[in-house]
């Protein structure tokens, strides 16, 4: 099976590489296409959005993936609004300077939160699959670690003292919601033709 990653972000299509190693066929967008509209008010009306916006573009069934992270004690920020969080183009160190300050602003130095994916599957103008999956963990006012990508460096899941951005990209997979969602999708997608 030959799925299309329906993203622009070069980090979601690293890991959608490494967590499905090879059990799909992954194929890139064509290059040149607009990003796709994100007005929803939930990850999974996002995803459905951008799936469906890829969709109509190319043939194979396409993978969109809604993701962020939700901070109960900052009214839920920056949830659906992750990578704009700073502001429209804004990038990850921004980002996490924002959420820091926000942090701080509350007199907290860290917080309950969660990271949430929403994973959904559409052919043409149909969805075929969505799934939601979620880590649950702190949010810290200060970053540690350079690997992974957006939040990682503030980001200690359930259990874990260190930050995704201090594991490595196997063992944040262990945990993380992308490889959660994944694991589901991956479960309920048709087994392969044994013949
Ligand atoms: P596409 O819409 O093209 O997929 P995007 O980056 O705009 O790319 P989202 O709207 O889903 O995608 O925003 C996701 C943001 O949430 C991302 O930019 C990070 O800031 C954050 N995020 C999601 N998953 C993350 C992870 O595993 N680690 C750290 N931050 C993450």
């Amino acid at each position: 099976m030959r799925i299309v990653m329906a993203t622009q972000n070069p980090h979601k299509v690293r890991e959608f590489a490494e967590i499905f190693g090879g059990r799909v066929e992954l194929a890139p967008l064509p290059s040149g296409l607009p990003k796709a509209p994100e007005t929803g008010e939930t990850f999974l009306e996002n995803a459905r959005q951008k799936a469906l916006f890829y969709a109509a573009h190319v043939e194979d069934p396409v993978l969109a993936d809604d993701s962020g992270l939700v901070v109960p004690v900052l009214g839920g920020e920056p949830g659906v609004r992750s990578a704009r969080y700073a502001g429209e183009g804004a990038d990850d160190r921004a980002n996490i300077d924002k959420l820091i300050r926000a942090l701080r602003s509350k007199g907290v130095r860290e917080a309950e939160a969660w990271f949430a994916c929403a994973l959904v599957v559409a052919r043409k103008d149909r969805v075929i699959m969505e799934v939601e999956a979620r880590v649950d963990g702190l949010v810290h006012d200060e970053p540690r670690g350079d690997g992974g990508f957006g939040y990682d460096p503030l980001f200690s899941p359930r259990g874990e003292s260190r930050r995704f951005a201090e594991m490595s990209a196997e063992e944040k997979h262990r945990f993380s919601h992308r490889a959660r969602a994944v694991r589901e999708l991956l479960a309920r997608l048709p087994a392969p033709d044994a013949t």
